[in-house]
């Protein structure tokens, strides 16, 4: 077996799941951030493996297959093959891409019960769950719908209330629904296995502690969770699609039990073909999990506390957590249209001014980000072209034009030149800290202003006057510098610029290198960076305008579902002191009361209001009038001379009652 006598380090990507393409979004929180940290690592001579695939189990792949009439085998297989190849158009390229659906995952997986079983950390409990009659199957999660036990809200699945947020167990939904066939449920009683999370709460919480990696501010709300009190939790499924548990029939392993695994089970499978001992070199790696902010739970939690009950694999040394991207303030949502995927940015713009752009805005932290087609462009073409690339050509032209295509040999150095060759190191050394450090945004930064202090260096040596051969020396290696800094945010602009540099550089190690520039020849200068152009970018904007009309022009019927409106009796009206407009309501919805804050003081007197039966919209955020929240909307017509006139049931009707 080959020897690695390097400092090793494993670098995992977030799964994605079988179930949808790239958007810039995935980019921007996970995958671009671990593929500059990768090429960095490797320049600074570590040697580095890079890990991701796809996270293929689980009840919503199951039911996207079955919509599109395939076996999920099938359906898997298509996104496990556009996710690389999306990817590798921002040249990110793994150097494994697994399956969860495999038999070296499975493997891996199923010994990971099978081993926190035999220590003690799994118990089976009988638990009751729906089942459907019709299809004959246990229905698990996104398999039961129903009406949320908290808000009321209707058509939520069996885990989540995508409403109110609340999560539950299927058997509290009311109204349960097969979700295939929509026939009506039975309770049935099955055996569950059961992680016992809660008897890591104390090792956990050393662990955070103690390791310095990790960023403080997850590190804190993770610490909460703790505190509050971990449970125990359910880890398997009654379905066949997932890893199937050890001596079961028909039960398989939850998804966030099994998937992390994967980055294991991948490289481990990786280190087996490279012919390499895995395990070893998994555990003397330094780890990085590369998420984004909304799968923190399961890697703060789940992971590290799976990882101690096995006993045997490494734990994290990292796990870099960034926010969500917004598209022009919004959320990105694929249903709206208010999105963009990697292979259309790609299709208009140049891949590694994504890259540029994306890396400025994000930050090492939680905090969201915000892309904005006019931020790209300006940070492309003022900044990344007219403060960088600017510089590094002039000097370029000016030795092609003035010194024969050389570099010159300098000649004894001013103190401007002392001066700027000691920033040149200085520049190197904050660099390198800052990537280590993981803020590749602030790396960024250093750079920008390192190249303006190139241009006024330039600019006060002025060599288009004096011909003066130190400062084109000093330039050269200044662009080196920055071309080195710059590789692994830019990588393809930045191999372009080599050619021309004449300079091989490799992608291992490039920083031990010692580079002789005196008198070396550099090839034709060319523009390798070309300007955006403003009207390309106009058109994306008009695009998105264009898109935000029709969504608000057009709802869907699932949004349309998602609005609660309700029958409510008026109990009392008040005045609210200091408004012209306003009354507080307090409404009777049969199983609770309401105020709701309602500007009908101009039309309506309270007795008019009072003991009546309206209809109202229940669902709505809360929103405080003159300091009174209000907890729902009441409903009314405005004619044309700006009359309001509130709705009434038709006949009478009981309080509470929902409009369908
Ligand atoms: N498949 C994707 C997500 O929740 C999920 C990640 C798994 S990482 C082990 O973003
Ligand atoms: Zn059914």
């Amino acid at each position: 077996m080959e020897n690695l006598n390097q400092e090793i380090a494993i670098v995992t990507c977030a799964l994605p799941y079988s179930n949808g393409e790239p958007h810039l979004g995935h980019l921007a929180s996970t995958y671009l951030p671990a593929d500059i940290l990768v090429r960095f690592l490797r320049m600074i001579g570590k040697k580095v493996f890079f890990i991701s695939g796809s996270d293929d189990y689980g009840t919503p792949i199951l039911i996207s297959a079955e919509k599109e009439g395939k076996k999920p085998e099938e359906y898997i297989k298509k996104w496990w093959k556009v996710w690389q190849e999306d990817l590798e158009k921002v040249s990110i390229k793994f150097d494994f891409y697994g399956h969860t659906y495999s038999d070296y995952h499975n493997q891996l997986a199923q010994y990971f019960f099978k081993k926190i079983k035999e220590n003690g950390f799994i118990y089976e409990k009988e638990i009751e769950q729906f089942y459907c009659p019709k299809c004959k199957r246990f229905l698990p999660d996104r398999y039961v719908i129903g009406t949320c036990p908290y808000c009321g809200a209707r058509n939520q699945y069996g885990d989540v209330c995508e409403i109110c947020g609340r999560t539950y167990s299927p058997l509290e939904l009311k109204d349960p629904r097969c979700a295939i066939c929509g026939s009506k449920p039975i309770i049935k009683k099955s055996k569950h296995y059961f992680f016992k999370l809660s008897s890591f709460s104390e090792k956990l919480r050393e662990w955070l502690i103690s390791n310095k990696n990790l960023q403080n501010e997850v590190k804190n709300y993770v610490l909460a969770w703790i505190k509050e009190g971990l449970k125990d939790w359910d880890i398997s499924r009654d379905i066949e699609w997932g890893v199937p548990i050890p001596n079961e029939n028909k039960k398989v392993l939850y998804g966030w039990f099994e998937n992390h695994i994967g980055y294991i089970s991948f490289f481990l499978e990786l280190a087996k073909q490279l012919n390499l001992n895995g395990k070893e070199i998994w555990n003397k790696a330094t780890i990085y999990h590369f998420i984004g902010k909304d799968i923190v739970y399961h890697h703060y939690l789940f992971l590290p506390a799976e990882r101690m009950a096995e006993g045997s694999f490494k734990l994290p040394d990292f796990i870099p957590t960034r926010g969500y991207l917004l598209l022009e303030d919004q959320k990105f949502s694929k249903s709206r249209n208010w999105y963009i995927s990697i292979k259309d940015f790609v299709s208009k713009f140049d891949s590694d001014y994504l890259r540029y752009y994306l890396a400025s805005i994000v930050s090492y932290s939680q905090q969201d980000s915000n892309f904005k087609w006019k931020d790209f462009e300006s940070k492309i073409n003022n900044e990344l072209i007219s403060i960088i690339a600017n510089f590094i050509h002039r000097v370029l032209t000016f030795a092609w034009n003035n010194f024969e295509g050389k570099i010159p040999k300098p000649k004894e150095f001013d103190s401007l030149d002392k001066n700027f060759e000691k920033e040149i190191q200085q520049f190197r050394q904050k660099y390198l800290k800052t990537m280590n450090s993981l803020h590749f945004d602030k790396a960024l930064k250093q750079i920008v202003e390192f190249a303006s202090k190139c241009n006024q260096y330039f600019q006060t040596k002025k060599p288009w006057e004096t011909k003066d051969p130190n400062s084109i020396y000093l330039g050269f290696k200044a662009s080196l510098e920055i071309s080195l800094a710059l590789y692994p945010f830019i990588p393809n602009k930045i191999e372009k610029l080599w050619e021309i540099f004449n300079l091989d550089i490799p992608k291992e190690n490039a920083y031990s290198l010692n580079f002789k520039i005196e008198n070396h020849s550099i090839k034709k200068p060319k523009i390798i960076f070309e300007k955006i152009d403003p009207k390309l970018v106009e058109n994306e904007i008009n695009k998105l305008r264009k898109i935000k009309k029709e969504n608000m022009k057009e709802i869907s019927i699932d949004e349309f579902r998602k609005i609660e409106m309700k029958v409510g009796k008026v109990l009392e009206v008040e005045e609210i002191p200091g408004s012209k407009n306003l009354y507080k309501l307090i409404v009777d919805f049969g199983n609770e009361k309401r105020q709701v804050i309602s500007g009908l003081k101009k039309y309506y007197k309270p007795e008019d209001l009072k003991n009546k039966k309206f209809v109202f919209v229940t669902n709505l955020e809360r929103k405080k009038f003159m300091g009174y929240e209000s907890q729902a909307m009441i409903l009314a017509a405005e004619d044309s001379k700006g009359n309001v006139i509130l709705i009434v049931p038709e006949k009478d009707v009981e309080v509470g009652s929902k409009i369908l």
